[in-house]
Formats: structure tokens, sequence, C-alpha cells
């Protein structure tokens, strides 16, 4: 059966730039499942009444009703343990959990502050005065006070991701030899500004580089060929 998940999407309803939405969508195709996403907008927060909150990832697989991207991936390993494994055993598990909550209490916030003035020119135009000023509460600044001064701050921002950068200096995936859910966290995360920027947040020569080249190629391309704004 088909797994549905809610997704969100931009005024072009193919421009798909959750990051969690797309550490699920990486989980799900690492699992060999199919899915088909329905796009979501910020303010549709009526179309998720049926899963109790109001945020996605949202997925539906039978009468099985699953939000948030790592309650997902748990959900996915243990309802389908003979397809590939997201975790590699209870210890690949509390490790990916280190990295979900490194990637969404440092990474994403830092991205936010590049990018978040970007996110105003695709998101839907019923989505932009609340996310003007959901994010403006946020972070106590306009979006355009948030962002400026990217091109010097990206510094600092690409020295914090100093972890993931040894790691894949000597070893091809964050799960070792083979690509397990802490890739797709991380991936996840660079992909929603990879999707709405055209900001370079890394080097080239950068091994998070290579890496995310090499994540952009799984599962037949699947995060290269998301439509990218501009
Ligand atoms: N912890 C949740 C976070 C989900 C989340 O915040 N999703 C964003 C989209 S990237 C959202 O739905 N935001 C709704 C809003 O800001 O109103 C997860 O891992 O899935």
């Amino acid at each position: 059966m088909t797994i549905v998940m809610h997704d969100l999407a931009a005024a072009d309803p193919a421009l798909r730039f959750s990051p969690y939405c797309w550490r699920t969508r990486m989980a799900l195709a690492h699992k060999g499942l199919g899915v088909e996403t329905i796009p979501w907008r910020f303010t549709e927060k009526d179309a998720l009444a049926f899963s109790g909150q109001g945020r996605v990832p949202v997925i539906r697989d039978g009468d099985r009703v699953v939000s948030d991207s790592w309650a997902i991936a748990e959900y996915l390993e243990d309802a389908y343990p003979d397809r590939p494994a997201l975790f590699g055993g209870t210890t690949g598990r509390a490790h990916a959990r280190f990295i979900n909550a490194w990637a969404d209490g440092v990474v994403l916030g830092g991205i936010a502050r590049l990018i978040v003035r970007d996110l105003l020119d695709v998101v839907a135009p019923q989505d932009v005065v609340y996310f003007r000023e959901s994010r403006e509460a946020r972070f106590g600044m306009t979006l355009e006070q948030v962002q400026a001064g990217r091109e010097t701050r990206v510094v600092e921002f690409r020295a914090g991701l100093l972890p993931a950068r040894l790691v894949l200096g000597r070893q091809p995936w964050l799960g070792g030899e083979a690509p397990s859910y802490a890739d797709y966290i991380l991936f996840g995360t660079l992909q929603w500004p990879r999707c709405v920027s055209r900001f370079d947040l890394l080097e080239a020569d950068d091994p998070i580089a290579g890496w995310q080249e090499r994540m952009l190629d799984l599962f037949d391309g699947l995060g290269r060929s998301a439509p990218r704004a501009g």
C-alpha cells in the first residue's frame, strides 16, 4: 500500500523545501516504500487536523498516522524491519538521535540566519504574511535584518560544520560504508537551502559538498531532480 505524505510546498507546488520532509522522503526511499506526496502550505492547518498537530511531515500508512520526522523514521524502522535498516540497531538509533538533535538545535538555526529572507520569495502567496510575521517574531527583527551580512557570516557557519567535515573526510557516509538515517538528517537539512536559495553554503572543495553530491545521486537522483528556486 502506498504511504501518503503531507509535504511542504512553495508557490510552485513542485518545489518541496522542508528539511524535515526531505529526511522523510529519503527514509521512505531507503526502505523502498512507495509514497504519494500531498502539497501542503504553512497556513493549511485544517488539512492536518487528522494528525492532531499543525506541522509537516505527516504520513498516513493505512490507518496509522505519524507526524514528526524523527517519529516517522522510528515508525518506518519498526514497522518494516525486513526492509533495509535506517539505523543499524539500537546503538545506531541512539547515535542518529544525536545527529538529529545537532541538526535541529544548531545547523538549522545557522542556515535560517543565512537564507530566511530568500524563503519569502518562494512561499505560496497565502503564506507570505504568516511566514514573515511568525519568523520575525521568532528572531525579534525583520527577515532582511536576519539575513544581512551573510557573505561574511557564512564563514562561521561553515566552521560549525566541522564535526561532519571530519567524519566525511574519512568515510563516505555518516552511516559508514553505506548511507543511514544519519545521512538523511543532514542531507534533508541541506536540501532546504538548496531548494529555496542560490546562496552557496558550502565551498566546492569541502568534503561535505562531495558527500552532498553523492547523496543527490541516491535513489535515481531523488534529491538532484528536485525543483529549485531561481
Ligand atoms: N520536529 C518536527 C518539526 C516539523 C516542522 O517544524 N515542520 C515545519 C516545516 S519545515 C512546519 O510544518 N512548520 C509549520 C509552521 O511553521 O507553521 C519534525 O522533525 O518533523
